[in-house]
C-alpha cells in the first residue's frame, strides 16, 4: 500500500496536497533519524543518519551518559555532591525514557526532582527574570549528600485519590502527589517556598528541537486568542547563560532551558553536583572556587548523545486512522502539532530538514489549576506547561516496565489519565474526550498508544 502511495506521488510529483503522502511520512516520525524498534531499548538507538565522525562522538557520549560519579579523589568520574540527586544521568533518565515514581520511599530510589523558588511576593526576582532561588537551597532540592554532608531535605512521596464518571458512566480513578517535605532539623518546609515536583522525561529525539527555527515556533503562539478558540500557546524567554541574553526555550517540562547543552551542564551541576564550563555553581547560588570537576568536552558529549538519538516509528499508525481522526477533531492537535520541519542551520547535519511528527507546538499552555504548580519559571506562570511531546508515549511502559508515569510528575498511571487531567486552554478539549463513546474514547486512545 506505501509502496504504491509513493510510486503514485513520484508520477503526481505533488508533495503537499495529496492526503497519502501525510501517511507515508507519518512513519518517519523522526524524519531520517528514525528507527524501526518497539523493545525496551527503543529509546537507546543513534539517529539512524548520522555519518561516521557523528556516530563515533555519538558512542562518547552515551558513556557520558551512563558514567556513574563518585566522591573525590577518584581516577574516574569524581566530582559528585556534596549534595546531589542521583549519581548518572541514565540513573534518573532509564534506558533514555522516564524516571519511575516509587511511593513513599526517598526520591533516590524514584528519581523525581522537587523544583523550589520563594513566591514572587518576596519582590526580589532576579535581573535575569528567572524564579527566585531559596537562601541556602538555590532552586533545586538535592535530597542526597555525599558522606559527611547534610542533604538539604528529606522529600516522602505520597499519592491521594479522586475517583471521576465519564457521561456514559464508566467510572475512573486520578491520584496526585502529596509531598512532604522535611528539613535536616525535621521543621516542616517554610509557606512562602514554591515546590515543583518533576519527572525526568524521555531524551530521545530532542536535536530536532533544537534545529527548529525559532520562527516556525512562533506561527503557532496565539498569545491573546485572537482566533477565540480558548486555545493560546505563549513562548517562553528564558536566561540563557552561554549567549547572556534572553532567548527562546525550548526544554524541560515549562521550556524554561534555552538548549541541549545548557539543560546538560545544568543537569551534571545540579542533579549531580558535578560543575562544569557550562554551569559551576553548588545549586544553592554560590559560584564554586576551583576549576570545574568535568572538561567542556564532556559535557558536549553528552549533549551530543542526547541531540542525535534515533525516533521510534510508530506502530502500524496506518491502522489508526480514525483515533487519529479523532486526535484531530478533539483538538488535541491545537496544541500536540502533528508535525515540524526543522531548517538547515543546525551545526548537526543529521538534524537539517527534517520534517518530524512530535505532536508538540513546543509553547506554554495555561493546564487548569489541577495540574499548577504555583511556580512561575521566566514567563511560564504556575499554571502553565510546555505541551508534551507524544512521540513514543505507547512504547514508555515497554521501556521502563511498571513505574513510570505521564505528565510533569508522573501522577497519570495511564495515557487514559493524563487526558483526565487536562484543564485550563484544554478544558474543552477533555470535554470532548469524556463525551465520546466508549469505542471513540478506545480509538483515540489506541492511536495514541501507536506512537
Ligand atoms: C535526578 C534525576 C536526573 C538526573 C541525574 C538527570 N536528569 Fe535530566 N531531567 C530530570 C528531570 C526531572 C527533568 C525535567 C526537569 C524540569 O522540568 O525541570 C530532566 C530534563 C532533562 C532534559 C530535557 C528533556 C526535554 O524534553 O526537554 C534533558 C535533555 C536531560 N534531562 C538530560 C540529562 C543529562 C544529559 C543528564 C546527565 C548529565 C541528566 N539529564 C541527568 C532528571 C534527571
Ligand atoms: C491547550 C493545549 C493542549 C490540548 C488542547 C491538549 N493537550 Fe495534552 N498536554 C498539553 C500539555 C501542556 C501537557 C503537559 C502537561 C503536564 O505535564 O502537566 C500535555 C500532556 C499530555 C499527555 C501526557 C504526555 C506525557 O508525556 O506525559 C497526553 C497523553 C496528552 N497530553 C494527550 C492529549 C490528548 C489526547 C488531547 C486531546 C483530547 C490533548 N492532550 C489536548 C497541552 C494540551
Ligand atoms: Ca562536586
Ligand atoms: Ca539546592
Ligand atoms: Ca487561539
Amino acid at each position: 500500500m506505501k509502496k504504491i502511495l509513493v510510486l503514485l506521488l513520484i508520477v503526481s510529483g505533488c508533495m503537499e496536497s495529496s492526503t497519502g503522502i501525510v501517511e507515508v511520512v507519518r512513519d518517519q516520525s523522526g524524519g531520517e533519524t528514525t528507527i524501526l524498534d518497539r523493545t525496551s531499548q527503543a529509546f537507546t538507538a543513534p539517529a539512524s543518519n548520522l555519518n561516521d565522525a557523528e556516530l563515533e562522538q555519538h558512542l562518547s557520549g552515551d558513556l557520558e551518559f551512563e558514567s556513574v560519579f563518585v566522591t573525590a579523589p577518584s581516577p574516574l568520574n569524581p566530582g559528585l555532591g556534596p549534595t546531589f540527586n542521583h549519581t548518572a544521568c541514565n540513573g534518573c533518565h532509564i534506558s533514555n525514557g522516564r524516571g519511575a515514581t516509587v511511593v513513599g520511599e526517598d526520591l533516590l530510589r524514584s528519581q523525581m526532582l522537587v523544583r523550589v523558588s520563594l513566591s514572587d511576593e518576596s519582590g526580589m526576582i532576579p535581573a535575569d527574570g528567572g524564579p527566585i532561588p531559596v537562601p541556602g537551597m538555590g532552586l533545586q532540592i538535592q535530597d542526597h549528600a555525599v558522606f559527611g554532608e547534610t542533604p538539604e531535605a528529606k522529600i516522602t512521596l505520597n499519592w491521594i485519590e479522586s475517583s471521576g464518571e465519564y457521561p456514559d458512566g464508566t467510572t475512573y480513578t486520578l491520584r496526585q502527589p502529596d509531598l512532604d517535605i522535611r528539613l535536616p532539623d525535621g521543621s516542616a518546609l517554610p509557606k512562602n517556598i514554591r515546590t515543583s515536583l518533576r519527572q525526568p522525561p524521555p531524551v530521545f529525539g530532542l536535536g530536532l528541537f533544537e534545529a527548529v527555527s525559532e520562527s516556525t515556533i512562533l506561527e503557532n503562539s496565539d498569545p491573546d486568542d485572537r482566533d477565540g478558540d480558548g486555545i493560546s500557546g505563549r513562548p517562553n524567554y528564558v536566561w540563557s547563560t552561554e549567549r547572556k541574553e534572553k532567548v527562546l526555550g525550548r526544554f524541560s517540562w515549562k521550556a524554561n532551558v534555552y538548549d541541549l547543552l545548557e539543560q546538560t551542564g545544568g543537569a551534571y551541576n545540579s542533579d549531580m553536583g558535578v560543575t562544569n564550563p557550562i554551569a559551576n555553581n553548588d545549586d544553592a547560588g554560590n559560584p564554586m572556587d576551583g576549576p570545574p570537576e568535568i572538561s567542556r568536552q564532556r559535557v558536549e558529549d553528552a549533549t551530543f548523545y542526547a541531540q542525535t538519538l534515533a525516533v521510534p516509528a510508530p506502530f502500524n499508525i496506518d491502522a489508526q486512522e480514525r483515533g487519529r481522526k479523532l486526535f484531530v477533531k478533539m483538538d488535541c492537535a491545537k496544541c500536540h502539532t502533528e508535525s515540524m520541519t526543522s531548517d538547515d542551520s543546525h551545526p548537526i547535519e543529521a538534524l537539517r530538514n527534517q520534517t518530524f511528527f512530535a505532536y508538540t507546538d513546543l509553547l506554554l499552555h495555561d493546564m487548569g489549576p489541577g495540574l499548577a504548580d504555583g511556580r512561575r519559571d521566566y514567563e511560564a506562570s504556575g499554571n502553565e506547561w510546555r505541551t508534551a511531546p507524544l512521540w513514543g508515549l505507547g512504547l514508555t511502559q515497554t521501556v521502563a516496565p511498571f513505574t513510570s508515569g505521564f505528565l510533569h510528575d508522573g501522577r497519570a498511571r495511564t495515557i487514559e489519565e493524563a487526558i483526565l487531567w487536562h484543564g485550563g486552554e484544554s478544558k474543552k478539549s477533555r470535554e470532548n474526550f469524556k463525551n465520546l463513546s466508549k469505542a471513540d474514547r478506545q480509538s483515540l486512545l489506541d492511536f495514541l498508544q501507536s506512537l
